[in-house]
This record gives structure tokens, C-alpha cells and sequence, in this order.
């Protein structure tokens, strides 16, 4: 299985992230690639590629124009407003306020455009995000041209970025843009399988209203964890994308046994939709030691869940989410694209 990784992901740096009340080193933070690669490069899984550059058209088919202009300029505009550390959100048009106005200052535009504050943008932060959808998509295209899987090593993530908001480490929602992507090219139905710990809102937003995409998520109980607002079971999809969104929101402390009930009544569900290719949103903080979530997977579940997905036999991709257990995540994303391919 061949991997799309680029350096330019690691120009997302930042320094700083709001966590129990205090600043800490964020968790989402370079070495989290150079673990995998070093996985990768040691595994038998194959060359490691860069993609080609696709430019903003596959961006702006899924996020709203202002809000990307608003993530290219934000770190300028945020040392031109003489603010002395990272971009980070703190004010939001919530429930008893206006949000139909997009503040001019870049304070009050950053809680416009974002959905929580753990988040901070720093100068390399959009170079990064570009580099990461670039990997989505060229990971998609490989296999539609190829039918066989790809992984992308997307860097940051992208599974809680919406059409018009950042957060949850996420700015460009890679698998969106690289299932809108697909569509683009002729294919009729995708489905995205996201098995990060987390809920992937971001997606659930974008294709909501869209029987074209069917979305399923296992994830952390949002009564229970990030991103707490979206992610319920009553969430079935709205329009003519009802019954196309589908959650499996799970108790802090689930095991494998339990998550395993959910991915394969999942897998039923894509089985039954017959899409033309899988997108799956590969987060490994279902991890037990992963220092953020509270689900109970073992290294060797990995490779066991690889496989099952395999043998859905569906052209599959797979793309970076979350998984901050930082030494084990190489070895975990192996297992997972191993299991896969010995099926
Ligand atoms: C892509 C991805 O996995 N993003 C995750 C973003 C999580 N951000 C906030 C996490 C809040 C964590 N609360 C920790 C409770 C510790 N037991
Ligand atoms: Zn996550």
C-alpha cells in the first residue's frame, strides 16, 4: 500500500494549546509523522510518495471562500494587530449574540471562524493545511486509478473542520474535499468511516443535507467528550441526505468488543449503500493510553479492525485524523494498513 506524505505538513508548529486550564505543548505536534514514517519505512508496506500540488479549487468545493481568505492571512493580521502570542480564539457569536456579522478585527474574526479554543494558528499554519489536503487528494486519486488502497499521512487532520470553522486541531477537512473530490471525477455515492475517537463533525456538517455521500462515525459519547455539540444518534442526516448520516456514539471506557459491535453494524450499512470508494478517517486515539480519549483498543485491536474493513472489498482509502499517544502511534497506523492488506 503506498503512502502520500509530505514534509510542508510539519510546518504546523505551533506552541501553545488550551488544555485543562493551561497552556501545554500541543498534542497534535510534528512528531506524530515522524513516528509513523519510521513505522512505515521499517513495515513492508511500500513506497512513500509526495503529492502534486492541487491548488485551492478542491478547497473551495467544500469550505466557504471568506473563510479560507481568513485562514491565509490570519497570522499576518494577528502581528499587524501588535498581539503578542499565537491566534487563538476566545470570544464567540454563542446563543445570545449576533452571528450574521463578520467582525473586521482579527480577534472577533478568529471566534467567527472557529469552534473551539484548544486551537492555535501559527505562521506555517496554512502551508500545512494545503500540503495535507494534498496528500487526501492525491492518496483518492491513486486509488481510483489504480484500485489499490493508499494511505494518506495527512497532517493536521480534518475531520472536525466545517464548511466555515477550525478546531479540534483541524483547518481543512481532508476527507471532505477528497470525497467532493471523487464526485468531481464521475464517481455517484462515497462513504467516509470515521473511526477517530473523536466525532468528525466537520464531515457530518458538510454533508448533511447529501444522500451522495454517506457519513458514519464511531466515536466518544458527546455528552462525554469533545466535540460535545454534535455527534448524537438522533443525528440521521436532513433533506435528501436523511438517513445518510450515521452516528455511533460510545460510553468513555468502551472496549473492543463494543466498538467492534458498531463498526461492523457500520459495515453493514456501507455494504448496503455500495459506494464507489471508501474514504476512511483513520484516527488511532481509540487508543487505551492515548492521553486525550477514553476508549479502550489495544495495539493487536488494530490489526484486527484492518482486516475486517478489508473485507468489505471496496477501493479504500485511508486518511490521517487524530491518535496522540505519540511512541505507539506509528505502530498502531501500521496495524491497521497491514491488517488490511494481509486480508
Ligand atoms: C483530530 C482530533 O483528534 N482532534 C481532537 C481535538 C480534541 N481537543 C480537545 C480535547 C479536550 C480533551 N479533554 C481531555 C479530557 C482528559 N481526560
Ligand atoms: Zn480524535
Amino acid at each position: 500500500m503506498l503512502t502520500f506524505h509530505s514534509p510542508d505538513t510539519q510546518l504546523r508548529q505551533p506552541v501553545s494549546e488550551l488544555h485543562g486550564g493551561e497552556m501545554v505543548s500541543p498534542f497534535e505536534c510534528p512528531a506524530r509523522v515522524e513516528i509513523i514514517l519510521r513505522h512505515l519505512r521499517a513495515s513492508s508496506l511500500g513506497e512513500i510518495r509526495a503529492p502534486h500540488a492541487y491548488g485551492l479549487d478542491p478547497v473551495l468545493a467544500v469550505h466557504d471562500r471568506g473563510y479560507i481568505d481568513f485562514l491565509a492571512g490570519c497570522w499576518d493580521a494577528w502581528q499587524s494587530a501588535g498581539l503578542p502570542g499565537e491566534p487563538t480564539p476566545s470570544v464567540w457569536p454563542s446563543r445570545c449574540m449576533r452571528g450574521d456579522r463578520i467582525p473586521e478585527h482579527i480577534d472577533g474574526k478568529l471566534g467567527y471562524y472557529a469552534l473551539a479554543a484548544e486551537t492555535a494558528i501559527c505562521a506555517g499554519t496554512f502551508a500545512a493545511a494545503q500540503a495535507s489536503k494534498d496528500i487526501a487528494l492525491a492518496a483518492t486519486d491513486h486509488v481510483l486509478d489504480n484500485a489499490t488502497p493508499a494511505f494518506g499521512l495527512c497532517r493536521p487532520p480534518g475531520h472536525h473542520a466545517a464548511s466555515d470553522q477550525f478546531g479540534g486541531y483541524c483547518f481543512f477537512n481532508n476527507a471532505a474535499i477528497a470525497a467532493q473530490h471523487a464526485l468531481d471525477r464521475g464517481l455517484s455515492r462515497v462513504a467516509i468511516l470515521d473511526v477517530d475517537y473523536h466525532h468528525g463533525n466537520g464531515t457530518q456538517q458538510i454533508f448533511y443535507d447529501r444522500d451522495d455521500v454517506l457519513f458514519l462515525s464511531l466515536h466518544g459519547d458527546p455528552l462525554e467528550a469533545f466535540p460535545y455539540f454534535l455527534g448524537h444518534a438522533d443525528e440521521t442526516g436532513s433533506g435528501s441526505g436523511a438517513g445518510y448520516n450515521v452516528n455511533y456514539p460510545l460510553p468513555t471506557g468502551t472496549d473492543y468488543p463494543r466498538w467492534c459491535q458498531a463498526l461492523e453494524q457500520a459495515m453493514q450499512r456501507i455494504g448496503d449503500y455500495r459506494p464507489e470508494l471508501l474514504i476512511v478517517s483513520l484516527g488511532v486515539d481509540t487508543y487505551e493510553h492515548d492521553p486525550i480519549s477514553a476508549f479502550k483498543l489495544a495495539s493487536d485491536d488494530f490489526g484486527d479492525y484492518g482486516r475486517r474493513l478489508a473485507q468489505l472489498g471496496l477501493p479504500t482509502v485511508f486518511l490521517l485524523e487524530g491518535g496522540y499517544a505519540v511512541e505507539e502511534i506509528g505502530r498502531n497506523v501500521v496495524k491497521v494498513l497491514h491488517g488490511f492488506e494481509s486480508a
